[in-house]
């Protein structure tokens, strides 16, 4: 028990600055009450989510929604907050240009662009002192023969060496796949195999990110993760849950059994251990939820998966498997699954000098109120800012 504490205890878990501000579907975004204004403001508010929970040190950051004038300010700023720049996110996604198509556009001037917007994110991995670089393409095409399948491969194998080269000691990027949208027909990195494929001919420095909601659905991502992590290509998760596509809900919300599922396969890889460097964000938009809340929620959903996993008797389970024994080796993983571990997490808590229960607590801290308060003109945060 005291090492599974151990290992609770020294969990880290990264929010998006983006979650903090207001967000949608494509039919409406919707504004709330206190929401940051910029991104000093963001990361005031996951010092929160961190201060309640204690395991959400880290914030991830969007460029350009995330855009500053002086990075090394921002950092000190997150510091001082009490939290610290996590993985920088690339956006070649929201610019005309990038119509048909970012790093494997037809068009070698808007591939230069794109590619330039890569390599100022490592310019302010620099700055803030970040060592992850997160990319994600929405390149793709919608109808069979709008552009050559192979030769948008060959572009972007072109700009990811050019950004691996461009990658400093201690630096790494994580690629991004997704089946697909906002391209309907082919998506350029649509699944972790395509990713796997570039990140293995580029080197270590080049791992693969894990999005819960960018995989058709009844796909078994255990079964990916497991993979990635004995082949040393897990770089990282981006957590959310999905009924339907890319729903972007809170991690945990529509099918916590497979969060434990995942859960599980990464303790089996020692992907908890800080050496593996796997790293654990959410990716989330919190429409209709309060941003705060849904964020230590979804904090507390990731965690309580965990210590589920972290309570499989291994060496029962293997000896069940070993002798084939089927119901045996269910039982010793769904009795874990099973276990109700929120006495065990309220106790780590307090021993950490937090309270048992950070839903209530951030509620009964009055944050909320003071933000609501004084938060009132400037623009909002939100998609696009
Ligand atoms: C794309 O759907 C994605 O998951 C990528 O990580 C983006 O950067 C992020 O969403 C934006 O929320
Ligand atoms: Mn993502």
């Amino acid at each position: 028990m005291t090492d599974i504490k151990a290992v609770l205890r020294a969990q880290h878990i990264e929010t998006p600055s983006w979650a903090y501000g207001n967000s949608g579907t494509r039919f409406k975004v919707f504004a709330q009450k206190g929401v940051p204004r910029d991104p000093y403001e963001k990361l005031a508010d996951a010092a929160q989510v961190h201060a309640h929970t204690g395991i959400a040190p880290t914030v991830a950051l969007h460029i350009p929604w995330d855009k500053v004038d002086d990075y090394a300010d921002l950092a000190r700023h997150a510091q001082e907050a009490g939290v610290g720049i996590g993985a920088i996110n690339s956006n070649v996604f929201q610019d005309d240009d990038y119509m048909l198509g970012s790093v494997t556009h037809p068009s070698a001037r808007v591939r230069r662009k794109a590619t330039d917007h890569l390599l100022e994110c490592v310019d302010i991995m620099d700055a803030t002192g970040s060592d992850t670089l997160k990319l994600w393409f929405s390149d793709g095409i919608n109808y069979p023969g709008q552009d050559d399948i192979r030769a948008r491969q060959d572009r972007l194998a072109e700009a990811l060496a050019e950004v691996y080269e461009r990658l400093g000691d201690g630096q790494r990027f994580l690629l991004e796949y997704k089946l697909f949208e906002p391209a309907f027909y082919a998506t350029d990195v649509p699944d972790w195999g395509t990713a796997y494929a570039h990140c293995a001919k580029l080197g270590p420095k080049a791992q693969v990110v894990v999005d819960t909601g960018h995989h058709a659905p009844g796909t078994n991502i255990e079964f990916i993760v497991a993979f990635l992590l004995r082949e040393g290509k897990l770089g990282g998760f981006d957590f959310n849950s999905r009924f339907y596509a890319d729903d972007d809900l809170m991690v945990g919300a529509a099918d916590p059994f497979q969060l434990f599922r995942i859960m599980y396969e990464v303790v089996r890889g020692g992907g908890l251990d800080p050496e593996a460097g796997v790293a654990f964000m959410l990716d989330q938009c919190h429409n209709i939820e309060p941003k705060i809340p849904g964020q230590i929620r979804s904090v507390m959903n990731v965690q309580e998966a965990t210590a589920k996993a972290l309570l499989v008797d291994r060496d029962a389970l293997s000896a069940a498997q070993a002798e084939g024994d089927v119901l045996g080796a269910n039982a010793v993983f769904m009795d874990a699954y099973n276990t109700d571990v929120r006495p065990l997490l309220a106790e780590l808590r307090e021993e950490m000098g937090l309270a048992p229960d950070p839903m209530s607590a951030y509620a009964k801290s009055g944050h909320f109120e003071k933000i609501a308060a004084e938060r009132v003109g400037g623009q909002q945060a939100g998609w696009g800012a």
